[in-house]
């Protein structure tokens, strides 16, 4: 390294930053998360967040982001451009700061309008000091100038290589294989989704997609553009578009004038689910915090006076509780935080107390007009709320049947499940599997020392359209529970889950690689998802592959898990080999099933995990609903998981 110092003559504050970039590099998870598929996208979440802000400011409207031919990307937007003149500090220009000085970024510009933290806003540095190769062109006062890193290190001085009449900042980065070892490859769907959600979030400005890795049949690349004048509003619509609302209007507002600019949107419609989705500085916070409580509080005070006051309670036996009013319901919650501290597991919980009263009032407000102003809205969202007390009621009986069941050990157990033996946890398994005659053979291949068996009878119930007390009294879905061992509700949050007692670390669900199974996959995926979500958050939920062919000859066997790989069997075989398509699990013999599916040395698994879970949301709810077509149509498209991105 000290050659390298005197080569390029840096000062010694560059030393610190060389050492800064270092120290990127040798620990990467600290400043990205991780170095897995999530931490790579958020390299170009990262570069985005900029030129967000840039828009923020008022100073740009256009965002392009693009997956280039290679794997690069490149994200530019048309702002003023990073100023290039010279850092007096540092005696190079300024974008070189940025680029190359760890914490460097928009700190010289007071005005510019910031609220990055959190889990964004290390940086634009980070993700040169992560990439191979970065190239940053600026379109600035007339001018094209041009600096390229390697490994976060510039190869050049800042130098102008043109002129034109353009504004902007243009940024190309290659991430770096020996840091991101499990894969560079960017995800289509990934990056869409999230640029999708962040034109709802920062509306008025256009975000342009595109993957440049291949072409489609007409000769085009795949290409979305992103634009929301009305912002959450719209966000609202797209996110309920599969549901029916009982409201003629998604209820809104937008106060980012603000000491704390707030954004709300809502909508209640006929469905038993609660969601809502809060933001801080365009982070999804999974885990709430302040602002959500805000939320809830002013939606809670506000609803139960109108009620009050309208008398539609005097008849009413019992109390209304907080998830009473949050029935139906879909919110999101988008605020700035200027100073966020972010807690909780993930880091996605906002803890600034100060942003509560804000939001409760902000809310309580919006609330209180939208109901004077649309009486009959107002009765049918009070309606609603009793009917979900009652349910409540209902639901709560129900629970307590299986949480009874379940603390009773021993015996406790659903007759069903043919348990391991193993002990621990953290070493056990359960595949769900779908039918019984599948299960028998599943029982028959399994490893019994750690993997267990739980058979599910054909449809498990559709919980997107099933009230919450049929839930808890479905016969499958009780298994589910008592086989895992948690339970759910607490007397402070209903839907919390006790994961401590959880009997496996690995849930599995076998299903038929035909569309029945991947129907029944989704059902059962949909019953985690609203249910049990943490389950899939803390990554226990897997999907098993079993494969589609048998390819057989002599002695000689394959199995292959798409045509491509049948083909390639075949010809490894000479071209004439005797082909099995599997229609289900139940052709497959114990044997068979072991060594392609349940065998851990051989079987690949899916790990569900969910990147978004607006987006999530948005795809259980179509193929949930009632609506066939999109359905339909997304099916053919994708495999189940498709936004799950197991
Ligand atoms: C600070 C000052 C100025 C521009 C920017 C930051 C800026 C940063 C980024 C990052 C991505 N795109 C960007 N666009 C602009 C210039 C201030 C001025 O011209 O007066």
């Amino acid at each position: 390294m000290s050659e390298e110092i005197k080569k390029n003559n840096y000062s010694a504050d560059s030393i610190q930053a060389l050492e800064g970039m270092e120290h990127v590099r040798m620990r990467p998870s600290m400043y990205i998360g991780d170095v897995g598929v999530r931490g790579l996208h958020h390299l170009v979440y990262e570069v985005v967040d900029n030129s967000i802000d840039e828009a923020m400011g008022g100073h740009c409207d256009a965002i392009s982001v693009s997956i280039n031919e290679d794997g690069s990307v490149t994200v530019e937007d048309n702002g003023r451009g990073i100023p290039v003149d010279l850092h007096k500090k540092e005696g190079v220009s300024a974008l070189e700061v940025v680029m190359t000085k760890i914490g460097a970024g928009g700190k010289f510009d007071k005005d510019s309008y910031k609220v990055s933290g959190g889990l964004h806003g290390v940086g634009v540095s980070v993700v040169n000091a992560l990439s191979v190769h970065m190239k940053s062109t600026v379109f600035r006062e007339g001018k094209i100038y041009e600096q390229e890193y390697e490994r976060g290190k510039s190869l050049y001085p800042v130098k102008q290589i043109g002129e034109t009449d353009k504004r902007g900042t243009r940024q190309t980065f290659f991430p770096d294989d020996t840091i991101f070892t499990q894969t560079t490859e960017f995800s289509y769907d990934t990056l869409s989704a999230r640029m999708r959600e962040l034109s709802f979030l920062n509306k008025g400005i256009t975000i342009t997609f595109t993957d440049k890795r291949e072409v489609d049949e007409k000769g085009e690349f795949r290409s979305e553009v992103f634009h929301s004048d009305e912002g959450l509003k719209e966000y609202i619509r797209y996110l309920d578009g599969n549901r029916e609302p009982i409201v003629s209007h998604v209820i809104s507002m937008d106060n980012d004038k603000g000491e704390i600019p707030v954004e709300v949107a809502l909508i209640y419609n006929t469905s038993y689910t609660e969601n809502i989705f809060s933001y801080v500085n365009n982070i999804n916070t999974h885990e709430g915090g302040t602002h959500l409580q805000g939320f809830r509080s002013g939606l809670t005070r506000t609803l139960k006076k109108y009620a009050d006051a309208s008398g539609l309670l005097d008849k009413l036996k019992f109390e209304i509780a907080g998830d009473d009013f949050r029935e139906g319901l879909t919110a999101i919650i988008s605020v700035k935080v200027s100073e966020p501290q972010f807690e909780g597991q993930t880091k996605t919980k906002l803890g600034n107390r100060e942003v509560v009263s804000p939001v409760s009032q902000a809310v309580g407000e919006m609330l209180e007009n939208y109901l004077e102003e649309n009486p009959n809205d107002a009765k049918l969202i009070i309606q609603k709320v009793i009917l979900a007390a009652q349910a409540r009621h209902a639901a709560k009986k129900a629970r307590e049947m299986v949480q009874r069941k379940t603390v009773m050990g021993g015996g406790g157990l659903p007759g069903k499940l043919s348990d391991c033996s193993e002990q621990d946890p953290a070493r056990c398994e359960v595949y769900l599997v779908e039918g019984d005659s599948a299960g028998g053979t599943a029982k028959q291949g399994r490893d019994r020392n750690f993997q267990a068996i739980l058979p599910l009878r054909g449809k498990i119930l559709n919980v997107e359209k099933a009230m919450h007390h049929k839930v808890f009294e479905n016969e499958e879905i009780r298994n589910i529970f008592t086989a895992l061992g948690v339970t759910v509700g607490t007397a402070e949050d209903s839907k919390a889950l006790n994961l401590e007692k959880l009997r496996y670390h690995k849930v599995i669900i076998m299903c038929d690689a035909d569309v029945d199974g991947s129907h029944i996959s989704t059902l059962i995926l949909t019953f985690f998802f609203r249910f049990m979500k943490e389950l899939i958050e803390e990554g226990h939920v897997y999907i098993a592959a079993p494969p589609l062919y048998l390819v057989k000859k002599g002695n000689k066997k394959e199995y292959a898990w798409n045509d491509v790989q049948r083909d390639q069997a075949n010809e490894r075989m000479g071209g004439s080999a005797n082909i099995q398509r599997y229609k289900g699990l139940g052709e497959m013999n114990a044997e068979q099933l072991w060594e392609t599916t349940m065998d851990p040395a051989f079987r690949t698994l899916r790990q569900v995990n969910i990147d978004s879970l607006a987006e999530a949301d948005q795809v259980f709810s179509m193929l949930m609903g009632d609506e066939v077509p999109p359905r339909r149509e997304f099916i053919e498209k994708n495999a189940v998981y498709a936004n799950i991105d197991a």
